[in-house]
This record gives structure tokens, sequence and C-alpha cells, in this order.
């Protein structure tokens, strides 16, 4: 098999860049470890920003986006049991939109399949070859036989636990990690806010977001080694209602819990994101923790830059982007980076015995929305201006 652009993993990265490959005449086979139905089915993010919706509108793929989800025009802060209001159209002219991950991957997939354009699931023993050469190769096997996929170009998206990162001998890693995880949990009940509510808590932090009208999604920040089988639905709801308690009186609706899951926090970068002819986007390349709803978000602009000096490439013969393209990423992954970093570090409780840490945790959270200056820094980022 022979192709121009190979492409490891079919997250949101790697159909993203298939499509925005095609879209310009490049063309493109992903070979996926997984199942469909696994990539379809795993609950991830939620939240994506405006640019993110206009990328996927303009890709053609964006009819369910535009009917299912929900568009929302700011989040809520809420500590010391008083609710603040970030409007983000008001503040920076931008909307963010609730649509969950796994139905774009469905649309995604769809749309790709429907063109019957290449895309192997349960690719099994995925290795690289012969990277740094003009003709490197993604080896595997599939359906029972041993494959060699030739390629021009090779993509690494397959994410924070793939092979792809492995290969680059002068990769420099920054990390941060976290001392504590989010317990996740879906829910079959009606969201309690038309909006995202960020509970700064003393006892820890917590999220409430949603799917659809039916269905939530709530987070509560938990212990790192935190054991799901010690929370029971009934201690989840108490905790959640504690954490998201207002002086009013506020109770969040409880449902029936269909999932539950515990994820730890961590900062990753690695530079470069290329070597010889391999190039890694999203997760493979970096991780941000979840509080900024940002890890997707960042993963297409990774591949957007990724298509860009592919295209220069193929239409100009031009390979100096190519050359830049970790340059070209770093900046906005390095600003998506801080903004999570930061909204982790404002929300949460960073220290449980620490009260002088959170005395000025609160200051910062009232600064912040006391102050339109306080709020528009924070709401430019989540939008990701
Ligand atoms: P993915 O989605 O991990 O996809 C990688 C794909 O590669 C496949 N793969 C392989 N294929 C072939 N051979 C191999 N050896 C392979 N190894 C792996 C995998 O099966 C998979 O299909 O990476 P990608 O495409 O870079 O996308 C990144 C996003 O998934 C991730 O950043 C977000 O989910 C992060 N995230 C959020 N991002 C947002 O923008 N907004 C949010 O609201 C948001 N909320 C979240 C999140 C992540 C969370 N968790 C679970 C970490 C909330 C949570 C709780
Ligand atoms: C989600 O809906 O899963 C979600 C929302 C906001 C975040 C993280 C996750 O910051």
């Amino acid at each position: 098999m022979r192709t121009q652009v190979g492409i490891i993993g079919a997250g949101p990265a790697g159909l993203t860049l298939s499509r925005l490959l095609h879209q310009n005449g490049i063309e493109s086979v992903i070979v996926e470890n997984r199942s469909r139905a696994y990539i379809e089915q795993r609950v991830r993010a939620g939240v994506l920003e405006q640019g993110s919706m206009d990328l996927f509108n303009s890709l053609g793929i964006g009819e369910r986006m535009m009917r299912e989800g929900m568009q929302h025009h700011g989040i809520e802060l809420r500590f010391s049991e008083t609710s603040h209001r970030i409007d983000f159209t008001q503040l920076t002219g931008k909307s963010i939109i609730i649509y969950g991950q796994q139905e774009m991957v469905k649309d995604l997939v769809a749309a790709h399949l429907q063109e019957a354009r290449p895309l192997l699931f349960e690719a099994s023993d995925v290795s690289l070859d012969r990277i740094d050469s003009p003709t490197p190769v993604i080896n595997f096997q599939y359906q029972g036989q041993a494959q060699q996929l030739q390629c021009d170009y090779i993509a690494g998206c397959d994410g924070f636990h793939g092979i792809s990162r492995q290969l680059m001998p002068a990769a420099q890693v920054y990390e941060h990690k976290f001392p504590f995880g989010w317990l996740g949990i879906l829910a079959e009940v009606a969201p309690s806010s038309h909006e995202l509510i960020y509970a700064s808590h003393d006892r820890g932090f917590a999220l409430h977001s949603m799917r659809s009208p039916k269905l939530v999604r709530n987070y509560l920040q938990c212990a790192l080694d935190e054991d799901i089988n010690n929370w029971s639905d009934d201690r989840i709801w108490n905790e959640l209602q504690q954490r998201m308690a207002l002086t009013d009186g506020f109770r969040l609706n409880e449902g029936r819990i269909i999932e539950k899951s515990v994820t730890s926090m961590r900062s990753f970068v690695v530079e470069t994101m290329q070597h010889g002819n391999l190039f890694l986007a999203g997760d493979a390349a970096h991780i941000v923790p979840p509080t900024g709803a940002k890890g997707m978000n960042l993963a297409l602009r990774d591949v957007v830059v990724l298509a860009k000096v592919l295209l220069d490439r193929y239409q100009s013969n031009n390979n100096s982007g190519l050359r830049q393209y970790s340059i070209l990423c770093s900046r906005h992954v390095w600003k998506a980076q801080y903004f999570s970093v930061w909204m982790t570090s404002l929300l949460h409780r960073l220290d449980a015995q620490d009260d002088f840490q959170r005395k000025l945790q609160l200051t910062q959270l009232r600064a912040i929305t006391e102050s339109v200056a306080g709020s528009t820094a924070m709401a430019e980022g989540y939008v990701g201006l």
C-alpha cells in the first residue's frame, strides 16, 4: 500500500487532519488500533471553542453539531456559596459549543467512510520504520495479514499512550503532575443550569457540565489514587451538592449514574514535535489538565497547521513550513498549557491543610470576578483567543 500521508490514530486529530488534507486533494490512510465502536463510545471532551466549531462547519461536517450542540455564551464561577457569571460574548464577542467528542468522532468517521476513504480499524502491532528517509513506512497487522504502508509523511495522531512519540530521539519533555485527579460521572438527568458551573470549594473543585437536555457530565476533584469503588452514587451526589451549594439553597438535579471514571491530571509537552518525516499532533505531543477544556481544541490547532504546511509542500513544493512545524505550534501549545494550568491552580484545593493559600485563591477569584479586566482575561483564554 502507498499513500501521501499515513496517519496513526482515528481520534479528533487524525480524523480532522485526514479531512483537511482530502479537501485539498492530498491522499491519506488512517491506521487505528481500536474498533470503530470503541472510539465512537469513549466519553471525553465536551467543550468546543468557536474556532473549532467554525472548523467543523468549514469541513462540511457540522450539521448535527449545529442541531444538537448547545451554544453557551459564558460560564458560571462559584465560590464562597456565591455565583459569578463570566459573559464570554459580552467580553470577547465569542461563544463555545457543548458537543461530545465522541459525537464529533462519529460525524468524522461517517463522512470519511461515506467517501470510501481508507480508515483501517483494529490494526495491531503498529510500528514505524525509516522515518528519517524519504520513504517512511507504517507496518501493522490487518485482518490477519502483515501490511506495509509506504508514505511520504507520517502524522503521529495516536494520543498520549501511542507509539509515535517514542520515536523522537532528541525529544525534550516538559512535565508536571498534579497531586489530585478528577472523578467524572455521566448521569441521566436534566442539567441544573444553562451553562457550565466551575466551583471552587474548601472541600475541593467540582464541575457541572452536560451533554444534552437529558444527560449531565459532572466532575469532582478527588485523590490521585482514588478507588472508584469507594464512591457510591449517594456519596457522589452528596459531595457534588456540598461543593455546588449556594446561600439560596440551590440543589443539583440528581439522576441515574451511567458511567463513572477517575482521570489523572497532568501537563506534558514534548519538543520538538517532528523528526525526519514524522510529525506529532494532538495528545501524542501534549497533554493539558482538563480544567480549561482545551485538549481537543489544541489538537485541532495542531492539525490545521500540519495540513497547511503539507499543502505548501505539495502545492508549491515549499518545504520551509514543514521544517518549522514544531516552532509554528509551540506558541499555541504553551498558551493552552498556561491557561489550563492557571485555571487548575485557581479552582482546585491544592493543599487541604494550607489555609493561607486558600485565602489567596479566594482573593484572586474575587479580583477576577469583580473586575472587567480580570473577567476578560479569563474569557479570552477560555474561548481560545
Ligand atoms: P486521542 O483522542 O487520544 O486519539 C488517539 C487515537 O489513536 C489511537 N491509537 C493508536 N492507533 C494505532 N496504533 C497505535 N499504536 C495507537 N495508539 C493509540 C487511539 O485508539 C485513539 O483512537 O487523541 P487526539 O486525537 O490527539 O485528541 C485529543 C483529545 O482526545 C483530548 O485532548 C481531549 O479529550 C481532552 N479533553 C478535553 N478537550 C477539550 O478540548 N475540551 C474538553 O472539554 C475536554 N474535556 C478532555 C476532557 C479529556 C478528558 N480525559 C478523559 C483525559 C475531559 C476529560 C475527563
Ligand atoms: C466536559 O463536559 O466533559 C468538560 C467540560 C469542561 C471542562 C472539562 C470537561 O473543563
